[in-house]
């Protein structure tokens, strides 16, 4: 079989891409190693940058985002006895979406569904070869367990963090960063209204907690936990305590519902890049490439922006045969990925205990200038917002 670019990865990476390729007449093919159904469960991101959302406006595939997501002008910073609002759109004329990667995924799903495009869901040995020719390939195994060859121009590696394009960049022209963070997330989903109107980020000395959503009716919460917790030492009843702590339940006559809680899991956290992001026919985007730790909501939203500088520079490269843009592509991306790998880092150093008290005092310092100096509410809420989609030089 051959196409033109073939996308590894069904996640929100390969499927917007695909989408926006196929929207310029490019020959698209998606291999994706878990069910649809599976792929489209997974409960993940749940804010979207402002750039996003033109994004997928501009893709035409923002018709449900505004109807069923919640447009937010800020956060509110929470310490003991303190609680702060941040509005972004007073600060830098723009706001964020309250939206679930799920729907985002869903809504992908069905565009490729109208327009027909080939994915092959439950593939497996996914490999890929000659990235180094202009005749690259990927072999994998079909869900019928047939073996099967897909030739292309292009290979995009949108596998997510764990999936076999990073690793076909050969060791001696990759570099790559990596920092563990020496805590984790214990994330719930719960059949609640939220308590807050917009999100709370919390400092505590007990460890972070964060109040989102997912709509008027399901609530997204987050507390910091050690890592390789093991959720079940963290009952129902343990997670509403220790969430209505530190969140501040009871600052000023707030009170956090508890309810029902359908989902629970415990997520490391870590920064890597690995550059560049390009190598011969291969690129690189999403997760594939980088992770970044959730506090600054940035995961998702770089995966968007890899795919929009990405999907140009390929419809130039094989409509136009002009390779600049293509050439460019990493160093492009880059510029963003290592704002926002910073941004992560800047936020979730400030707001995680460690257990120390020198550590403590500069968090509480850092939160006191931030939430209360212009300057520092607006260098939050230029990044947190998002910056434009192609960093200037
Ligand atoms: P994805 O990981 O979404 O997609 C990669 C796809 O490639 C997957 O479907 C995978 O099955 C497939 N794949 C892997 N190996 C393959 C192979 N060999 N062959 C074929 N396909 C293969 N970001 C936030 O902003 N906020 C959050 O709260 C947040 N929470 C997260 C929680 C968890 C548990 C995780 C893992 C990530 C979270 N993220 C969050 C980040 C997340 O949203 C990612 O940034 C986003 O999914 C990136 O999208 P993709 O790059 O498409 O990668
Ligand atoms: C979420 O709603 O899942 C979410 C929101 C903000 C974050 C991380 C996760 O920083």
């Amino acid at each position: 079989m051959r196409t033109e670019v073939a996308v590894v990865g069904a996640g929100p990476a390969g499927l917007l891409l695909a989408h926006l390729l196929a929207a310029d007449g490019v020959d698209c093919v998606v291999l994706e190693s878990r069910s649809r159904e599976y792929v489209e469960g997974r409960i993940r991101a749940g804010i979207l940058e402002a750039s996003t959302v033109d994004v997928f406006d501009r893709a035409g595939l923002g018709e449900r985002l505004h109807r069923e997501g919640f447009a937010h002008r800020g956060i509110h910073l929470h310490w003991p006895h303190e609680r702060h609002h941040l509005d972004f759109v007073d600060l830098v004329g723009r706001g964020v979406w309250v939206y679930g990667q799920t729907e985002l995924t869903k809504d992908l799903g069905a565009a490729h569904d109208r327009a027909g495009s080939a994915r092959w869901y439950d593939v497996s040995d996914t490999a890929l070869h000659d990235i180094e020719t202009d005749r690259p390939y990927v072999t994998f195994v079909d869900d019928e367990g047939a073996a099967q060859r897909m030739d292309a121009d292009v290979v995009v590696g949108c596998d997510g963090s764990f999936g076999p394009s990073r690793q076909a960049v050969p060791r001696d022209v990759q570099d790559v960063w990596q920092r563990d963070y020496p805590y984790a997330w214990l994330g719930v989903l719960a059949d609640v209204a939220p308590s807050t109107d917009e999100l709370i980020y919390a400092w505590h000395p007990d460890g972070f907690a964060l109040h989102s959503m997912r709509s008027a009716h399901v609530s997204r919460l987050y507390l910091q936990v050690e890592p390789g917790t093991d959720i079940e030492d963290w009952s129902d009843e343990r997670i509403w305590d220790a969430l209505a702590t530190r969140l501040g339940d009871g600052h000023d006559g707030w009170q956090l519902m508890p309810g029902p809680i359908t989902d629970k899991s415990v997520l490391p956290m870590r920064s890597f890049v690995a550059a560049p992001m390009r190598h011969g026919r291969l690129f690189l985007a999403g997760d594939a490439a980088h992770i970044v730790p959730p506090t600054g909501a940035k995961g998702l939203n770089l995966a968007v922006a890899d795919v929009a500088v990405l999907a140009e520079a390929l419809r130039q490269l094989l409509r136009k045969h002009d390779a600049s843009l293509a050439d460019a592509y990493s160093q492009t991306a880059l510029r963003r990925v290592w704002r926002c790998t910073h941004f992560s880092w800047w936020m979730t150093t400030m707001l995680h205990a460690t257990g120390d008290p020198f550590d403590a005092q500069l968090q509480l310092a850092q939160l006191q200038w931030v939430a209360t100096s212009t300057a520092g509410m607006t260098g939050l809420a230029e990044n947190y917002a998002g910056l434009p989609l192609a960093l200037e030089a």
